[in-house]
């Protein structure tokens, strides 16, 4: 049922929580069906948690490794693999029936909810290696047996990117060459960086897109906005082609309209 399905998020501190509340505003916006769920750790403040608790229907904090079991104690060797633990964590909520994982620098731009007709594990092409899934957005399937498998394949494994998206693909690793349907097209995971490594193909699809991932180093939010011009101001780093200004202007509205109230 869809009460007991929902979009599931990170946010480790305060400055990410800002992508949180922009991904949650917009599936809300697109009037999603679905529970929205953001996991925490304990550096966020408790005025950015009273924030998310308008836009997500459950915040949840997730720990430090506290657990003295074998895979804990081993996991607890390897502080590089922090942040990628933290993103395993969406395994415990076993509350769902099934959740979708989007990165807090993903944005809807349309109702995704067709994306809970889909199995775990499936996820769209990563844009610089296809044969690999990006790891920003995923249809998962909460269960405490998963996420014990997963932290042993970490502790054992270690991952090959340092991150999240090499271990995942790694474990699931029949992606590749598997079930097709676990393939998501990629305009539910499009990254608004390689929309102009390829501009006919966007020219032709763009218009499709359903979500935009913007990632990589510079972040919506490191970006200058004009609140009165609403557009995206770019320095002398930021070497962006149009379309990738279109979304950054995306997500500023949404902000500024939606977020910065809240916070202010
Ligand atoms: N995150 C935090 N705090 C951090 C860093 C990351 O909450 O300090 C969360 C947040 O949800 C973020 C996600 O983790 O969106 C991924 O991190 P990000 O900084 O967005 O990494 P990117 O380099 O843009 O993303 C690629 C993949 C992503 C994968 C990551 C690490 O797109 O799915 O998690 O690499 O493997």
């Amino acid at each position: 049922s869809v009460t007991d399905q929902a979009f599931v998020t990170l946010a480790t501190d305060d400055v990410y929580c800002q992508g949180a509340l922009v991904l949650g505003q917009s599936l809300r916006n697109h009037k999603t069906s679905r529970k929205l769920a953001v996991l925490i750790t304990p550096e966020v403040s408790n005025g950015m948690r009273s924030v998310l608790s308008s836009v997500f229907d459950e915040v949840i904090e997730v720990g430090v490794l506290d657990s003295a079991d074998s895979v804990h104690l081993a996991l607890m060797q390897r502080p590089e693999l922090g942040v990628t633990f933290t993103k395993l964590h969406c395994w415990t909520l076993t509350h769902y029936s099934k959740c979708v994982f989007m990165d807090a620098d993903t944005l809807v731009l349309c109702n995704v909810d067709e994306l809970f007709d889909r199995e775990e594990f499936s996820a769209a092409p990563d844009s610089g290696w296809p044969d690999c899934f990006n790891s920003g957005v995923f249809v998962f399937q909460p269960s405490l047996k998963t996420y014990n498998l997963l932290l042993q394949f970490a502790a054992e494994h270690g991952s090959f990117d340092g991150g999240d998206q090499g271990l995942l693909n790694s474990f699931f690793s029949n992606w590749a060459t598997g079930d097709i349907g676990k393939h998501l097209p990629f305009l539910y995971n499009l990254s608004s960086s390689s929309v102009y490594t390829y501009v006919p193909a966007f020219n032709h699809f763009g218009r499709d897109a359903k979500v935009v991932h913007f990632l990589g180093a510079t972040k919506p939010w490191n970006y200058k906005y004009n609140l009165q011009t609403k557009r995206v101001m770019q320095d002398g780093t930021t070497s962006g082609s149009s379309h990738q200004l279109s979304f950054l202007a995306l997500w500023w509205n949404i902000y500024s309209a939606s977020i910065l109230p809240l916070l202010e």
